[in-house]
């Protein structure tokens, strides 16, 4: 049996994130990953993620700030560029705007409000009816290159990455010391982070009390844009229960999705097609909301969302076993701030905050 410091399941952004991270602190990582590189089964693939400072709480503004940081700190490492700031904008009738708003305020967060006319001037390509939240620190993350340039910092750092190696089991044997199976050899560690997402109830669900996790298949689309993509700000959109959001991926047009609607799905058994009511509401809703799109030429995507009754992310421990899972379809952005909050609990145990782990 091979012996390394901590063991990471899971290959995409938040394992490699926690490997990076745990790299830096001089530890040994071995990171695997039961798919090839850059699949797309999981919530990790794909060109375009939104960034955001924007959430009505200091603890999530507090993450976002010190992702910012991260990311660039990455960029440095890797040589890749990861964040673009494009500004973002929120429009809708609805109090959880003002609630944005107050906890930018609280944070010393830049922020403008734009009455409906000013911020359709500014922003053609979308409709408003109502004032809109300008925050200009938004962006774009480049989800594929962040994944590839989390690992290649790890590597440089010396850890070792195993695509195509599916983890069996996860033997909890003291402490200290876990046993991690794969169909092609063990490995005994101090440490496992299991960063294994809509994995985590199969994987680590005996091990580590978790919420219920409801794993769906969400089908945001590309499309053709008809106004320069390089105008486009990050934007979301929250109308009568639903909350619509969007940014520009260059290269393949306006990306525009209902957030976390998609139907319920096994991981390993889905079928990456688009729903069609649902593809028909998005292009509805492009029709009516996005001028600046051709609402009849567009290319779905298909990802996952898995997520928490709360949509508050799980980072916890329990003896050697730190499991990250729950991001609820908006953890990306957090991604290089979250491998920092996985680090801490492998090493040392100290905890985020305790909304993270209060489900016990
Ligand atoms: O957290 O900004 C976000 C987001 C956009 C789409 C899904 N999540």
């Amino acid at each position: 049996i091979d012996e390394v410091d901590v063991v990471v399941v899971g290959g995409g952004a938040m394992g490699s994130a926690a490997a990076w991270q745990l790299t830096r602190r001089g530890v040994t990582v071995l990171l695997l990953e039961q798919y090839e590189e850059g699949h797309t089964r999981g919530a990790s693939h794909g060109a375009s993620r939104i960034f955001r400072l924007t959430y009505p709480d200091a603890v999530h503004i507090g993450l976002a700030r010190e992702a910012q940081r991260l990311w660039r700190e990455l960029e440095d490492e890797s040589g890749a560029g990861l964040l673009t700031v494009t500004g973002g904008v929120d429009h809708g009738d609805h109090p959880y705007l003002d609630q944005l708003a107050d906890g930018l305020t609280a944070a010393g967060v830049a922020y403008e409000w734009l009455e409906p006319a000013a911020a359709a001037e500014r922003w053609p390509g979308i409709r408003f009816d109502t004032r809109a939240l300008f925050h200009p620190d938004s962006g774009r993350l480049h989800a594929d290159r962040s994944v590839a340039a989390l690992q290649a910092a790890a590597r440089d750092r010396g850890a070792v990455v195993r695509h195509d190696t599916p983890v069996t089991a996860i033997e909890v044997v003291g402490e200290d010391a876990v046993l991690v199976h794969t169909g092609s050899g063990s490995y005994r560690a101090r440490r496992v982070v299991a960063a294994v997402n809509a994995w985590a109830a199969e994987l680590v669900g005996a091990l580590v009390p978790l919420p219920p996790l409801r794993v769906t298949q969400e089908q945001p689309a590309h499309f053709a844009a008809l106004e320069p993509e390089a105008g486009w700000p990050s934007f979301g959109h929250l109308s009568a229960g639903v909350t619509v959001y969007g940014l520009a991926t260059p290269g393949e047009g306006i990306k525009a999705g209902f957030h976390g609607t998609g139907p319920e799905v096994d991981p390993d058994h889905r079928d990456f097609r688009p729903e069609p009511t649902q593809l028909a509401a998005l292009r509805d809703y492009a029709r009516k909301w996005l001028p600046g799109v051709d609402s009849d030429v567009c290319v779905p995507i298909s990802c996952t969302y898995t997520t928490t009754p709360t949509s508050t992310f799980v980072l916890d421990r329990r003896g050697p076993v730190v499991v990250a899972t729950g991001f609820s379809g908006h953890g990306f952005k957090f991604v290089p701030a979250i491998g920092r909050v996985l680090a801490d609990l492998a090493i040392d145990g100290s905890r985020p905050d305790s909304r993270f782990s209060s489900h016990s």
